[in-house]
Formats: C-alpha cells, structure tokens, sequence
C-alpha cells in the first residue's frame, strides 16, 4: 500500500466528515454560519499560507530562527479555533500558530516567538499560552485547565491541537485517561498530517484511525477531513457544545497533510515520495474553499487578488513591529520564565552576569535559528 493510500484510502474518505469536495463541491450539511464569517475563514487561511511561506522566507534571510511551515493545515487550524468563544482555552503546539491567530493572540507576539524570543505579551485575555515545542506536553496542560474550569463551575471549554506523532507520547495518552475519567470539558484535536518529521503515520500506531483510540479512554471518537474548513469547523463546534454541557471529552483527528518541510532544518525529498505531494495537492484546502466561495458569488478573482495584497501588508506590518523591538538583554532570559524565580535560576543568572562582566561574550548565543524544534 502506498503511502498516499495509506494517508487518504476510500474506506478514510468514507468514514470522515466532509462538507466540501477537495472541487469545492458541497456534499454534507452546511454550518448555520453568515456571509461575513464565511469569508472570514478565507481570510484566517490565506493569512496562514502568505505568513508561512513568508515566514521561511525570513528564515533563510536569518531575521527568524527554526520555523515550522503549516501549508496545507490551514484549514484544521482556523476550524478548531473558530467555534470558540472568547473565554475559552486554546493550546497547542508550533503547527498551530494559526489558530491562536485565529482565537486573538496579536501576530506580532507570535512573531516574537518564532525570533526565539520568550513570548512574555499573549494578553490574557486571548486564554491562550504561548505554544509548545515539547510534544504533547500541552496535552496535559489543557487537561488542567479543564479541571479547574470545572471545579470552578465556568461554562468555558478548553480546546487543544497536537500532531499524530504527539499521540504517542506518554503525556497524550495520560491527558485523555485523566479526561475521560473526569469529564473534563475538553476537546483533543489531532492534525494527522501524516508524518512526524521523517516517520510516518502507519508507524506511529497500529490502530486504523487515532480517532479509533477513543473508545479506550471512554470517550468519542470523530473523523474529519482536515483540509475542508467547515467540516472541521461543525465537528469541533460540536464537540464544544458537548464540553459545555458537561459531557466531556471528544478526540477528534483531522486527516489533513503537511505540503512542506517539518521545519526550515528538515529536507522532506530525504523520506517521502513527489509523487505523495503532488497527490495533495489536489487537495488543498485553500483552493477548495476559494472554489465555494467563488460558486456562491461571494468572491471575485479581483477581490481575491485585493485581499491577498492586504494580508501581505498585515503581515509586513507584524514584523516591522518585531524588528523595531529592542534586542533582550541577557538578566531579561532569566527574569521572564517565571514569576517567582526559583533559587536554581537565581544562582544561573548571577553567575552568566558575573561571567559577562569580565567576558561580555560569554555564555551568551544570540543565534535563534539554533532552536530546537
Ligand atoms: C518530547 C519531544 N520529543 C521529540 C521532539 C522532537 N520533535 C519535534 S517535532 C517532532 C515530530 C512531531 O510530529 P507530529 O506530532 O506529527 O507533529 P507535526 O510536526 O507533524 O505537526 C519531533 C519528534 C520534541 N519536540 N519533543
Ligand atoms: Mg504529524
């Protein structure tokens, strides 16, 4: 079996939810959402695809560090963010800068993180932490976050992205016994994008589908077509209607595919086949959900054009804004982790200040494209 056919087989498309053809036809149940919001979602996912392409160009300019491009996802970020309301919680990882741009965390911030800055200004109000680079970490983070909703008695709901290599750490599968176990009102969204970083999916889990994984932590289970913004939209509003209703969890997988590299350090010509590539493609979400737009007469090419000219500004408007940012000194990487530094930290940063007082370039590397990621 290919694996093209692995990813996205008859028996896949037959089991996910679909609005939207990869033509743009429709094929399921429209959401009950207006005009204006509709278009809205165009914008979220253009933005994600001129911002990420951008973003590597940046990187090779050396202006950013180590980026993780999302083309191709942009339709599982803004349909996971999007039925949120604004006192909800959304985690996730590096692959979901868009949909925090989407729950309201100013792009400039997100920038600064991608500049390997400490992310100190996501206002709080956003209820969005700065995202994680430690694979399913923020897994469990979002699990705690539900409980104190919970024990609170607050209607919100908590929402989390993570990728299908993520579900195999141990955090993922301790964050969704703990959930189940506890209702806890939360909603696991997995972007398979078919590969973690060089391994692929089939080697990730024996199970047919990471939504199948649902029922052993007794909660359900949903498929979807990542790549078709409003079916992710509908599955994931509802999932949040169940959390707010104090039904607990939903796992959700978005079957969706990574057009890019993993990252600006990662050559993808080394493990996957063109041929695979190509075939999604076809089956980009941006031009399928341009298509609809466009049969439903609510966009021109004119205007497509016109708004991708106003994205672009958007976007070089967040990095004039980064680049104008005075550089951090080095006491600042201390000062910022915590609240309350700790002993430990405390004794690092007299030391690093001692030590560059008589040697000012010690200890000190300036080069975020060093990043892990
Ligand atoms: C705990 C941990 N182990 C390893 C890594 C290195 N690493 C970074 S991304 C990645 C692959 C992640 O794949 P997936 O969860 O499918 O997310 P994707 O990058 O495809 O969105 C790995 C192994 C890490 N960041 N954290
Ligand atoms: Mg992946």
């Amino acid at each position: 079996m290919s694996l093209v056919a692995d990813q996205i087989s008859p028996a896949v498309i037959d089991s996910m939810h679909q609005v939207l053809t990869p033509e743009g036809k429709v094929v399921g149940q429209l959401p009950d959402i207006p005009d204006e919001q509709l278009m809205q979602f165009y914008r979220w996912m253009v933005f994600g695809r001129i911002s990420s392409q951008r973003f590597v160009a940046l990187q090779r300019q050396g202006r950013i560090g180590t980026f993780s491009p999302i083309d191709g996802q942009e339709a599982a970020s803004v349909g996971m963010a999007a039925p949120l309301q604004q006192k909800d919680w959304l985690l996730g990882s590096y692959r979901e800068y868009l949909a925090y741009h989407v729950k309201g965390v100013p792009f400039p911030a997100q920038v600064k993180q991608w500049g390997g800055d400490i992310p100190d200004d996501y206002p709080a109000e956003s209820r969005c932490v700065p995202f994680q680079i430690v694979l399913g970490t923020q897994v469990l983070h979002t699990v705690g976050i539900a409980q104190a909703i919970k024990y609170e008695g607050e209607p919100q709901v908590a929402v989390v992205g993570c990728g299908d290599g993520a579900t195999s750490e141990g955090d993922f599968n301790e964050a969704l016994n703990f959930a189940g176990v506890f209702k806890a009102p939360v909603v696991f969204m997995v972007q398979n994008n078919g590969w973690a970083i060089s391994t692929p999916r089939h080697k990730q889990s024996a199970a047919r589908y990471i939504a199948d994984r649902a029922i052993g932590f007794g909660m359900p289970g949903c498929l979807v077509d990542g790549n078709d913004v409003l079916a992710v939209y509908q599955v994931v509003a509802d999932a949040v209607a169940r959390a707010r209703a104090g039904d607990g969890p939903t796992l959700i997988e978005a079957i969706t595919y990574r057009l890019g590299a993993h990252t600006t350090a990662d050559d993808p010509t080394k493990y996957r086949p063109e041929a695979e590539v190509e075939e999604w493609e076809k089956r980009d979400p941006i031009i399928r959900y341009r298509q609809f737009l466009m049969d439903r007469s609510m966009l021109t090419e004119k205007e497509d054009k016109v708004l991708h000219e106003e994205l672009n500004t958007e976007f070089e408007e967040a990095i004039a804004v980064y680049e104008a940012l005075p550089p951090r000194t080095p006491q600042q990487h201390f000062d910022l982790v915590f609240a309350e530094q700790s002993p430990q930290l405390q004794r690092q940063q007299a030391k690093l200040l001692e030590a560059l007082e008589t040697e000012p370039d010690s200890g000190v590397n300036h080069d975020s494209s060093l990043m892990p990621l």
